[in-house]
């Protein structure tokens, strides 16, 4: 069931075993939106530690559960078959057994050995999900819900991004988890379970990815009309590439010779208000942070992969692709929404 994942773990490889297992248990998260959801994520498919931890647990649980259902089933088919009217027997009724202490103590001591087992067991894996305080080595990250996208902060590298997480294979990777304004759930099936994001509460989960490649997950609490496309996606890098990924996150944004204009037009509308670019300005924290927009893979938390002609669609009229989304239109004429839409394609 876990053939290992290639760089795209989801669709690709999956049995249609699979898909119906996945299905039954209602792991399956329909296609949100048709442009740049992703492959679709499986728990049954894990790529770190707590998600392969939690399987693992559940097949246990599958594994004792069918043991016993063979054994009940078994003994009622022996019994029916054994004890079943035969051509000779007459009106005659069988012999009435009442109060066999061993064969009562047998069916009430048996259940509550596995009972008492499976929830030591239970408990154990509890506490070591829980983790409240980061440990040792850790990669610190804030995650903050907002409708309808992601801020990632990585406090010890100063930057901040949305949207697409970045990890590093092998490392723990602890994460906590604040909201803006509703309450969000964090999820992302290959990786761990869910956890909600709760307006003034400090929630915190751990990841520690054992493969790399790319997973997606999203958002699992109903928070809005844009709930649905509130994406997430992780890129799960070996030390030194996610370590470069870091250091090219922390520069500030470049201004490429023929942007300017473009720039300006950034830097004197209320975009600064809501948009922070290092390097121009600072104080917008209601929307993405945009300095290095295009090292992202997709816009608007998912809803539409990331080029030009889409930035150009998305700052033209933002509910082109995500209707209700908290980004006004900003009635720019078409001329300035290019030479924007040119000065954000260049924030590699
Ligand atoms: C009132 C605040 C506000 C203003 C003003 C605003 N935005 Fe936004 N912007 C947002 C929010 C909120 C989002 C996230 C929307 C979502 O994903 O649901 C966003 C998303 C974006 C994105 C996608 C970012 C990503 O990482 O996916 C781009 C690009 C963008 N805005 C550019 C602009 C530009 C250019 C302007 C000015 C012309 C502007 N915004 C003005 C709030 C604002
Ligand atoms: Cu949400």
């Amino acid at each position: 069931m876990r053939e290992g994942v290639t760089s795209h773990p989801g669709n690709e490889g999956h049995g249609r075993g699979r898909a119906v297992i996945a299905l039954l248990l209602g792991s399956w998260i329909g296609p949100a939106s048709v442009h740049a959801q992703g492959p679709v994520p499986s728990i049954l498919d894990p790529v770190a530690q707590p998600a392969q931890a939690v399987l693992d647990y559940g097949l246990l649980l599958v594994l004792v559960c069918a043991v016993i259902f063979v054994l009940v089933m078994g003994a009622l088919v022996v019994t029916v078959i054994r004890f079943r009217a035969r051509a000779g027997d007459g009106e005659r009724e069988p012999p009435q057994v009442y109060g066999s202490d061993q064969l009562e103590l047998a069916w009430t001591v048996a259940p509550v050995l596995v009972v008492i087992v499976l929830g030591l067991i239970t408990a154990g894996r509890i506490v070591a999900l829980q983790k409240s305080e980061a440990p040792a080595g850790s990669l610190a990250i804030r995650v903050t819900g907002h409708q309808w996208w992601w801020e990632l902060e990585y406090p010890e590298y100063g930057f901040t991004t949305a949207n697409e997480l970045h990890l590093p294979v092998g490392r723990v990777a602890f994460l906590e988890l604040e909201s803006q304004d509703v309450i969000h759930s964090f999820w992302l099936p290959q990786l761990s379970g869910k956890t909600d994001l709760i307006p003034n509460r400090r929630n915190t989960m751990w990841i520690e990815p054992h493969q790399v490649g790319m997973v997606v997950g999203q958002c699992a609490e109903y928070c809005g009309t844009q709930h649905a496309n509130m994406l997430l996606r992780v890129f799960i890098h070996e030390e030194a590439e996610f370590e470069r990924w870091a250091r090219d996150q922390q520069k500030e944004a470049r201004t490429l010779p023929g942007t300017e204009a473009g720039r300006a037009i950034f830097a004197n509308t209320a975009c600064v208000n809501c948009h922070t670019v290092r390097g121009v300005s600072e104080i917008g924290r209601f929307g993405p942070d945009l300095t290095h927009l295009m090292s992202r893979t997709t816009l608007a938390a998912g809803a539409a992969s990331n080029d030009r002609a889409n930035l150009i669609d998305w700052i033209g009229n933002p509910d082109h692709f995500k209707p209700g989304a908290r980004m006004p239109a900003m009635k720019l004429d078409s001329a300035q929404v290019a030479q924007v839409a040119d000065y954000l394609a260049s924030l590699e």
